[in-house]
């Protein structure tokens, strides 16, 4: 080293040996590239025929990791991880559909999927159905021989509905056992609800939500078979989308991780009251909450979920200003998208997150102008209920 210029030493003077320290948390591996001990080790990982690192777009260890503890958690045989759940979604689609294919989708999904699927897709003569998957006895009415996707968000996002993941697994793998089920399960999480144990073949998340928690990641995974999931990898994720999720954004998902029960039952319990109150109060319409006896499928709820989670939907009693009104009223809980953070978040639907609706499509898929969303956080739930009701009677002066 001693006879070397700056120039190196400042890029290699004391360099450590990497695979000798035993630190108890997965350090951050933050490298966009692995060296090889040879050309031919290189070209045998290029191969796939020689496990380990190389390139972290295809591969790096705070991903596998991560990885490989959501599918634990889901049930699945293997997943990835992605800059988004976006990202996610998108890679898996673009993986394993063609032209001429049709994919039947729930008519509520959050606002992005839905534009995804009603604008993107078509391009590229791809048919999309938009079906209320929540009614029993529906699906059949659909399937076709092109058919390979059913895709659904249960609870789905902003009304709560509920579909019966086992019905709709059964019915499409009885019609064509190749038809791939899609789940979106950021509103529920493994905590609450593992759809491929009911029959479904592939997990989709937003880990912007519950999975990190903490409201400063966006990222997203897919869980599936291996085999899935390497066609996902070796598709959409390399080539289509290239959406990688960066090792820092692993290191803080898989930090949120390990609290995620308790933080969904605190959420939970929550949420609980805060749509008990919201019932009670006159000047709130109607409330979707899975965990009241009122939804449409509190049984379903019950049998499919361990519990309702913690998003709940309502309608103002009044006009969309009146709404507005009520909100930019609301102190603790803050006016902002995104949803699964410590904060209580409140938002219109409407003209926020599902804004890529058109009127007709919002009125069509039941979501109101006068419809607003809350995701319960993890303040006291005396607290936020005083929020929401100081907010409601200052609406009423
Ligand atoms: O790409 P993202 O990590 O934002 O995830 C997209 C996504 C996928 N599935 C569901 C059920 C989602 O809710 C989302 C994102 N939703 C946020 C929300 O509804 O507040 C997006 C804010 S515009």
């Amino acid at each position: 080293m001693d006879n070397q210029d700056f120039a190196t030493r400042q890029i290699h003077a004391g360099s450590l040996e990497r695979e000798n320290f035993r630190p108890l948390v997965m350090p951050i591996h933050q490298s966009a590239t692995f060296y090889f001990d040879s050309v031919e080790q290189g070209a045998a990982l290029f191969a796939g025929e020689e496990d380990g690192y190389f390139y972290t777009r295809i591969d790096n260890p705070n991903q596998r990791e991560l990885a490989t503890r959501l599918a634990e958690l889901e049930g699945g045989e293997s997943g990835l991880v992605f800059a988004s759940g976006m990202g996610a979604i998108s890679s898996m689609f673009w993986s394993l559909v063609r032209s001429g294919d049709h994919i039947i989708a729930n008519k509520t999904l959050y606002g992005c999927t839905y534009e995804l699927l009603y604008e993107g897709f078509p391009r590229f003569n791809i048919d999309v159905d938009f079906v209320d998957l929540s009614v029993s006895g529906i699906l059949e009415k659909f399937l076709r021989p092109e058919t390979r996707i059913v895709y659904i968000e249960t609870p789905a996002n902003p009304n709560l509905k509920i579909s019966d993941i086992n019905y709709l697994a059964s019915t499409a793998h009885t019609y064509n056992p190749e038809i791939k089920v899609v789940v979106d399960n950021t509103f529920a999480t493994p905590y609450l609800q593992q759809p491929l144990g009911l029959g479904a073949d592939i997990v989709v998340h937003s880990s912007t939500k519950y999975l990190n928690g903490h409201g400063d990641v966006v990222a997203g995974a897919v869980i599936s078979d291996a085999a899935t999931i390497k066609l996902i990898a070796d598709n959409g994720l390399r080539y289509f989308t290239g959406s990688v999720l960066g090792p820092f954004e692993c290191f803080l998902i898989s930090r949120g991780l390990k609290t995620l029960d308790l933080r969904m039952e605190k959420h939970c319990a929550n949420a609980r009251e805060v749509a008990e109150f919201l019932e009670q109060d006159k000047r709130v319409k109607n409330v979707n909450f899975p965990g009241l006896p009122s939804h449409p499928a509190y049984k379903l709820a019950q049998k499919q979920m361990k519990l309702p989670g913690a998003m709940i939907s309502f309608e103002l009693a009044g006009n969309k200003e009146y709404c507005a009104n009520f909100v930019n009223n609301c102190k603790l809980c803050r006016c902002a998208v995104s949803l699964g953070d410590a904060e209580t978040l409140i938002q219109h639907p409407a003209s926020m997150t599902h804004n890529s609706y058109s009127p007709e499509a919002l009125a069509d898929a039941g979501i109101a102008e006068n419809l607003l969303r809350i995701s319960v956080g993890l303040e006291s739930a005396s607290d936020i209920i005083a929020d929401l009701k100081q907010a409601l009677d200052h609406c009423d002066n």
